[in-house]
C-alpha cells in the first residue's frame, strides 16, 4: 500500500512507456540495497523519485510487430499528450545527440527510455545501436526499454549486453481469448497470424522474456491497459500471475479511447475507465503487488519531469548546432544529483504527516471507535515538483490526487486537465477549461495550491470542491495531513455531501 503516513497503528496504453504502491518513500527505504540503488532515482520505478528526477524519450522504433485495438501511431502533434504520439521520428545519432543536449540542460533528468512510437524491441538496430553510443558516451543516464514483449525472448541477450536495468512490458491479459479481443494481429516468423493464435503466442512471449528478465536481475515493471468490460475483471489475475514470477512492478493505466484518436476502440465507441473504476482496480491489485499510481502516460519523444513536456525545447533544428562538453555536464549533473539527494536525506524531509494524524483525537479513548465518521477523503494537489504543494491553481496542467484516510495519506493518481490536447484553441473548443478541469477533478473534495483566483474558488466551491491555498510550500503529505485534520475538527464528515460509504475505520 502507498501509505507514507500511518495512524495509531503505529506506524504507491497502450502501454506508455510503449507498479501496493510503487516507490513511495516508505517502501523505497524497505527495498533490499541493490534494488533501492536501481529504482531511487527512476521516477517511474519510484514513486517519491517522480518528484525529483526527470526522464526522456527518445522517437528512434517507428515500426511495431503487433497490432492493439487502442494504437494508432500520429507523428508530428505537438497537442497530444498520449503513448505512441511523436514530434519527429530521429537516428540513432540524431537521438543520441539529443539526450546529451538534454541532460546538460536538464541536470535532474536521469532515465533515458525508448518507448516507441512503435515497438523498440521490433526495431533492434536502431534501438541498440543508441543504447550503445549512449552507454559510451553518457554512463551517468540509466537506460530504460518498454516493449509489447513479442520479440524480447529473442534480443534479451543483447538488450542485457547493455547495462539495461529496467524493462517495461506491456501485458494485457494472460488469456488468448481476451487478447484476441485486444489484438487483431501479430508479425510472428514473417508470417502475419490473427486471432487467438496471436494472442496466444504473443502471451507466451511475454511470460517468457519476463521470466528471463527477473532471471537475469532486471527489474521489470508490467504496464496493462485497464480496458472496462473486456480485461477490467481480468487483470487482477494477470498481477498476481507477473507478481508470483518476480516482476517488480505493475502499472494498471486506463485506456484512451477517443474518436478523433482514429483507433479501432476509439472508433467502435469503447470507452476507458472512470477515475474511481481504475482506482478500485489498482487498490484491487495492490494486494497482490506494488502499484505504480503516478504514470502520465507519456508521448513517446516526452522530456522533462513526469507530466511536463518540454519537447518542443529540444526539436532537431534547435539541437542540431549545438557542442555539449558532455565531461563538463556529467561533473554539473553530479553536483545537482547530491544537492537533491541532500534534501530528500534531510530531517526536514521525512514524513510528518503520519505524526499529524496520530496527534487527532480519532479514537474514542480506550477504543478503536473513530469520534468522527472519518472516512477517505480525495484531494487534487497542484505542484510543480519538489514533492511540495507549490503551484498556482491556474497554471496547473494537471493535479496529483492523494486519498486522505485515517490510516495515512496515499497518493492514488495523477489527472491531467488538459489531458489529450492541451494548449491548443481548437482543442479547448466547445468547453471552458475551468469547467473541464472541475469535471477531471470529479471525487475530489479539497484543491490544494498556493494561489487561486476569486472565480474558479467560487465555482470549484459551487461544484463541492474546497479550494485551499493555505499550505503553500508545504510537503505534500505533511499538507494533506493536516486538512484532513481540519476537516475533522471542523464535524466536516457530519455534513459532508458524500455518503460515508467508505468508511475504512
Ligand atoms: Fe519511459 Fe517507461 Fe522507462 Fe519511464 S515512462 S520507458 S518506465 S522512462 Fe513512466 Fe511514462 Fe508511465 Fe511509462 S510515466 S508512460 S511508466
Ligand atoms: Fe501500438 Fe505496437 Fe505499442 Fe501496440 S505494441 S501500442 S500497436 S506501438
Amino acid at each position: 500500500m502507498t501509505v507514507t503516513a500511518l495512524n495509531q497503528g503505529g506506524h504507491a496504453q497502450r502501454s506508455g512507456c510503449a507498479a501496493s504502491s510503487c516507490g513511495s518513500t516508505s517502501t523505497v527505504a524497505q527495498l533490499p540495497d541493490a534494488i533501492r540503488a536501481k529504482v531511487n532515482n527512476h521516477p517511474c520505478f519510484s514513486e517519491d523519485a517522480h518528484h525529483h528526477y526527470a526522464r526522456m524519450h527518445v522517437a528512434v522504433a517507428p515500426a511495431c510487430n503487433i497490432q492493439c485495438h487502442y494504437c494508432n501511431r500520429k507523428y508530428d502533434c505537438s497537442n497530444e499528450s498520449r503513448p505512441g504520439v511523436v514530434s519527429e521520428v530521429l537516428t540513432p545519432n540524431q537521438a543520441v545527440k539529443k539526450v546529451l543536449a538534454v541532460a546538460a540542460a536538464i541536470p535532474q533528468m536521469t532515465v533515458l527510455g525508448i518507448a516507441g512510437p512503435g515497438d523498440p524491441l521490433a526495431n533492434p538496430a536502431r534501438t541498440f545501436e543508441t543504447f550503445r553510443q549512449l552507454t559510451a558516451q553518457a554512463p551517468d543516464i540509466k537506460l530504460c526499454v518498454s516493449t509489447n514483449g513479442l520479440a524480447l525472448p529473442a534480443v534479451i541477450d543483447e538488450l542485457c549486453q547493455h547495462n539495461i536495468e529496467h524493462v517495461t512490458i506491456t501485458i494485457n491479459c494472460v488469456d488468448p481469448d481476451i487478447g484476441a479481443q485486444i489484438y487483431p494481429w501479430i508479425f510472428w516468423n514473417n508470417r502475419r497470424i490473427k486471432g487467438r493464435r496471436a494472442a496466444e503466442i504473443l502471451i507466451e512471449q511475454q511470460q517468457k522474456g519476463l521470466e528471463m528478465l527477473v532471471a537475469r536481475g532486471v527489474l521489470v515493471k508490467v504496464n496493462s491497459v485497464l480496458i472496462p468490460g473486456i480485461n477490467d475483471e481480468h487483470l487482477q489475475e494477470v498481477s498476481r500471475i507477473v507478481k508470483a514470477k518476480g516482476a517488480f512492478l505493475h502499472n494498471v493505466m486506463p485506456l484512451i479511447a477517443e474518436a478523433e484518436h482514429g483507433t479501432f476502440y476509439g472508433l467502435t465507441g469503447q470507452r476507458g475507465p472512470t477515475s474511481e473504476e481504475l482506482q478500485t482496480l489498482q487498490d484491487a491489485c495492490a494486494g497482490d503487488m506494488r502499484m505504480m499510481r503516478h504514470c502520465r502516460q507519456c508521448r513517446a519523444d516526452a522530456v522533462g519531469m513526469l507530466g511536463e513536456d518540454r519537447g518542443q525545447e529540444f526539436t532537431l533544428d534547435k539541437i542540431e548546432h549545438l557542442e555539449v562538453d558532455y565531461a563538463a555536464a556529467m561533473l554539473h549533473r553530479a553536483e545537482v544529483h547530491a544537492a537533491i539527494e541532500a534534501k530528500r536525506a534531510a530531517p526536514s524531509a521525512a514524513p510528518h504527516a503520519a505524526e499529524m494524524l496520530v496527534s487527532l483525537p480519532l479514537m474514542s479513548k480506550g477504543t478503536k471507535t473513530p469520534i468522527a465518521p472519518a472516512r477517505p477523503v480525495l484531494m487534487a494537489v497542484a505542484s510543480g515538483g519538489g514533492g511540495l504543494v507549490n503551484q498556482h491553481f491556474g497554471e496547473a496542467n494537471e493535479f496529483l490526487i492523494y486519498e486522505a484516510s485515517i490510516r495515512g495519506v496515499r497518493l492514488v493518481g495523477a489527472r491531467t486537465t488538459g489531458r489529450y490536447c492541451h494548449g491548443s484553441e481548437q482543442c479547448e473548443a466547445g468547453e471552458n477549461r475551468l469547467h473541464k478541469t472541475i469535471r477531471v477533478l470529479n471525487g475530489c473534495e479539497v484543491v490544494l495550491c498556493t494561489k487561486i483566483g476569486f472565480e474558479p474558488w467560487g465555482q470549484l466551491e459551487a461544484a463541492g470542491i474546497m479550494p485551499n491555498s493555505e499550505h503553500a510550500l508545504e510537503r505534500i503529505e505533511d499538507a494533506v495531513a493536516a486538512v484532513y485534520r481540519e476537516l475533522i475538527a471542523a464535524d466536516y464528515f457530519k455534513q459532508s455531501r458524500i455518503e460515508t460509504q467508505r468508511l475504512t475505520a
